[in-house]
C-alpha cells in the first residue's frame, strides 16, 4: 500500500491534506496536464490525478521539465511539471532555462525534504528555490500546508502574469503529508489559461511612434516572443498591413504574420532589410546574442523604436528615439487606433520597399534550390536534403522542433511558418537533447497535428529513453534523428583542429531505427536522400510514434562552428601550424562577410585576432 492511501476521503472539507489541496486546487486553475518523475511529490500527483488531470510520467525529469516548456508554448497557458527533492529538481535546470529565454510559462512544483532536515545533511536535501533563482521569475517554498492552496494559485498566476516566465514552488515533505481539518488560506482559484494583460503603452509615445512610421521611406518591424505571448498576432498583421511595413517576426513569434505574406521578410535574407532601413521597431523582441544585440557590422547606426514587455528588456546601446514599454498586443492595438486618427491620405505605398521582398524572397528561394539540387546526389545525406524534405513533407498545422545542431541550420532557412507558435527553438541556451521532451509536451497540446523533431545523434543520446514516453502514452511524434556518428557541433572538427586530442566522436553507424523498433515504434533508416520523402511519409501515415534514422554527412557543419574553430586555433597559435584540412574547412566557410563577426565574437571572448589575420580567410 502506498503512503496516499489513507482513509481521507477526497476532497472533504473536513479532512484533507497537503498533497490533496495542490491536486485540487491546479484543477481548479484549469490545469490538464502535469509532467514529470515521482518522488516526495506524490500525493500532490495522485490528487490531480483523480481530478482528472492527465499525468505524463517520464523517464528523465529534463524531458518533463522540455515537455512543460513545449505545451506552455503551444497553448500559452501554464506547462506544470513535477519533480522531488534534490536529484529530481538538479534534472530540471536546463529546462526551466530554456524557457526563461521563450517568456514560457513553466510552472516546477517540487516535492521537498521535510523542513525538520533543513541543514542536516537529510535525505536528498536541496533547495529548488534556491538553485533555480537565476533562471525562475518568481519562487517560493510553502512551509505551512494551509497556505498549500493559496501559494499554488499564486505560481500559476505568477507564470502568466506579463511578461510570462517560469516558476517554481517547492512542498516540504512535512507541507505535503499533513492532514487535518482543511483550514486552507482563502483562494478563489481563477482559471489560468490566458496571460493576464500588462500595461498598455504611453499615448504619447504611441503617437510619436506611429508618425515616425508614416513618415519613414524604408522602416521594418523585427517582432519577437512579446507578441505571441500577448496574442498579438492579428494586431501585428493589421498594423503592418496598415502602414506597409515589411517584418520579421522572430523566435515563438515566428509566423505571427505568415512568412508567405508579402510583407514578412524571413531570417534567410533579412541582412538588406536590416542594413537599408531608415527606421527599425523592434518589437517584443530581447537583445540577445541571437541578433547580436543589435550591434554592428549587422545592424546599422539607423532611427529605433523600440516596443518592450518590460523596462528591462529596453536594449540601451540602440540609438532609440521612442521607447514603449508594455503588453505587445494591447500597444499595437493603441498603434492601429492612432493610425486610423493620424493616417489622413489614402494608405501608405512604399512600392519600390516593400517590392523588394518579393525579389529578395524569390533571389533567396532560387539560391536554396540551387544549394539542394547541388548536392542531391551525394553518397551520404547532406543536411541540405534532409532540410528540403522536412520542409516539403509538413502539414502547415505541423509543430516543428529544433533540436540538432548542425541540421537544424539548414532546415530553418527553408521553412516558411505558418502561424506563432509553430517553431518550438532552443533559444538563447541552445542545449541539445530537449526535442524528446517537447516532443512530447507539443503532441499533448496538439493532439491530431503533425509534431517534428529534428534531433542530432549527440542530443538524441542525452534523451532517447524518453521515445519510450512517446510510444506509453500513444503519442505519435516523429523523432529525426540526423545520425552523423558525431557530436558535430565540436567533435567533427577533431583532426582538423586538435590533431593531438583523442576524438569524442560517438560510435559510427548506431542504428538507432533498430534500437527503437524494439520499443514499437514506427521505424525506417535512411540512407539515401530520395527515400528522404517517402520515408517521412510512411512515419506520419503510421500512426506510431517513429523514429527516422538519417546517416548524415559528418562533413558538413554549422556555420558557428567556424568561428570557434578560428579563435581556438588563433589562441593556440596560428592557422599557418593548422593541418591543411583544417585550413581547408576555414577557408570553406569564411566567407568575407563573416569575418567582422567573427572578429566581434572573439574580442568578446578576450582573444584579438587581427583583421590581417582574418582577411586571409577571404583571400584562400
Ligand atoms: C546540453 C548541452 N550539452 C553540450 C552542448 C555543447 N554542444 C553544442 S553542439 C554539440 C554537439 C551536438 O551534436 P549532435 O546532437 O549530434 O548534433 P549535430 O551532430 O547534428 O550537430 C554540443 C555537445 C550543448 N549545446 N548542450
Ligand atoms: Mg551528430
Amino acid at each position: 500500500m502506498s503512503e496516499t492511501s489513507e482513509t481521507i476521503a477526497p476532497g472533504t472539507p473536513e479532512n484533507t491534506y497537503g498533497g490533496q489541496v495542490i491536486g485540487r486546487t491546479l484543477k481548479a486553475c484549469g490545469v490538464e496536464h502535469v509532467f514529470g518523475v515521482h518522488g516526495v511529490i506524490n500525493l500532490a500527483i495522485e490528487e490531480s490525478n483523480r481530478q482528472g488531470i492527465g499525468m505524463i510520467h517520464f523517464r528523465h525529469e529534463q524531458s518533463a521539465g522540455f515537455a512543460a516548456d513545449a505545451y506552455a508554448r503551444c497553448l500559452r497557458k501554464p506547462g506544470v511539471c513535477f519533480s522531488s527533492t534534490a536529484p529530481g529538481f538538479t534534472n530540471l535546470v536546463s529546462p526551466i532555462a530554456q524557457a526563461a529565454g521563450a517568456l514560457s510559462p513553466v510552472v516546477l512544483l517540487n516535492g521537498q525534504h521535510g523542513i525538520s532536515g533543513d541543514g542536516m545533511s537529510t535525505i536528498q536535501e536541496g533547495y529548488a528555490t534556491e538553485v533555480m533563482k537565476p533562471f525562475a521569475k518568481w519562487t517560493h517554498r510553502s512551509l505551512d500546508w494551509n497556505q498549500n492552496a493559496h501559494w499554488t494559485a499564486r505560481a500559476l498566476t505568477e507564470a502568466m502574469q506579463w511578461p510570462p516566465g517560469p516558476v517554481v514552488l517547492e512542498f516540504p515533505r512535512n507541507s505535503l503529508n499533513a492532514k487535518g481539518p482543511d483550514r486552507q488560506q482563502k483562494v478563489t482559484p481563477t482559471d489560468q489559461r490566458a496571460i493576464a494583460p500588462g500595461s498598455l503603452g504611453d499615448p504619447a509615445a504611441i503617437e510619436k511612434a506611429v508618425q515616425m512610421l508614416i513618415e519613414a521611406e524604408r522602416p521594418l518591424i523585427i517582432a519577437g516572443d512579446g507578441v505571441y505571448w500577448s496574442q498579438g498576432e492579428a494586431a501585428l498583421r493589421e498594423l503592418v498591413e496598415l502602414l506597409q511595413v515589411p517584418v520579421q517576426t522572430r523566435r515563438t513569434a515566428r509566423g505571427a504574420v505568415p512568412e508567405t505574406h508579402p510583407l514578412a521578410v524571413s531570417g534567410g535574407y533579412r541582412g538588406e532589410f536590416i542594413r537599408n532601413a531608415d527606421l527599425i521597431v523592434i518589437l517584443g523582441h530581447r537583445a540577445t546574442w541571437l541578433d547580436e544585440w543589435f550591434e554592428a557590422p549587422d545592424w546599422p547606426d539607423t532611427k529605433y523604436i523600440q516596443i518592450q514587455p518590460a523596462d528591462r528588456d529596453l536594449w540601451l546601446g540602440l540609438p532609440t528615439k521612442v521607447a514603449i514599454v508594455g503588453s505587445t498586443g494591447p500597444v499595437l492595438r493603441q498603434m492601429i487606433a492612432c493610425t486610423h486618427m493620424m493616417l489622413k491620405a489614402p494608405p501608405i505605398a512604399r512600392t519600390q520597399w516593400v517590392g523588394r521582398v518579393a525579389e529578395a524572397r524569390k533571389a533567396f528561394k532560387d539560391k536554396q534550390a540551387e544549394r539542394v539540387a547541388a548536392v542531391r546526389g551525394s553518397a551520404l545525406i547532406h543536411p541540405h536534403s534532409l532540410g528540403a524534405a522536412i520542409a516539403e513533407i509538413l502539414d502547415p498545422s505541423a509543430t516543428i522542433i529544433y533540436d540538432s545542431f548542425t541540421a537544424t541550420s539548414f532546415l530553418t532557412d527553408k521553412l516558411e511558418a505558418k502561424f506563432a507558435g509553430q517553431i518550438l527553438d532552443a533559444g538563447l541556451h541552445q542545449p541539445v537533447g530537449h526535442g524528446v521532451g517537447m516532443a512530447v509536451g507539443a503532441q499533448v497540446a496538439r493532439p491530431g497535428k503533425q509534431v517534428l523533431t529534428l534531433m542530432g545523434d549527440g542530443g538524441f543520446g542525452i534523451s532517447a529513453m524518453d521515445v519510450e514516453t512517446l510510444v506509453r502514452y500513444k503519442l505519435p511524434a516523429v523523432v529525426v534523428v540526423f545520425n552523423n556518428s558525431s557530436w558535430s557541433g565540436v567533435a567533427a572538427g577533431h583532426d582538423q583542429f586538435y590533431p593531438d586530442m583523442e576524438s569524442w566522436d560517438n560510435l559510427p553507424g548506431i542504428r538507432y531505427d533498430r534500437m527503437f523498433a524494439e520499443l514499437g515504434c514506427h521505424t525506417e533508416h535512411v540512407d539515401a536522400a530520395d527515400q528522404l520523402l517517402p520515408a517521412l511519409e510512411r512515419s506520419f501515415n503510421s500512426g506510431k510514434p517513429a523514429l527516422l534514422n538519417v546517416v548524415g554527412d559528418t562533413d558538413q557543419v554549422h556555420p558557428l562552428r567556424v568561428r570557434v574553430g578560428f579563435g581556438d586555433t588563433w589562441t593556440r597559435d596560428n592557422f599557418d601550424s593548422l593541418p591543411e584540412s583544417g585550413r581547408a574547412e576555414l577557408k570553406r566557410n569564411g566567407a568575407p562577410a563573416t569575418l567582422a563577426r567573427i572578429q566581434k565574437f572573439w574580442r568578446d571572448n578576450g582573444v584579438d585576432i587581427p583583421m590581417s589575420d582574418l582577411e586571409w580567410l577571404a583571400q584562400h
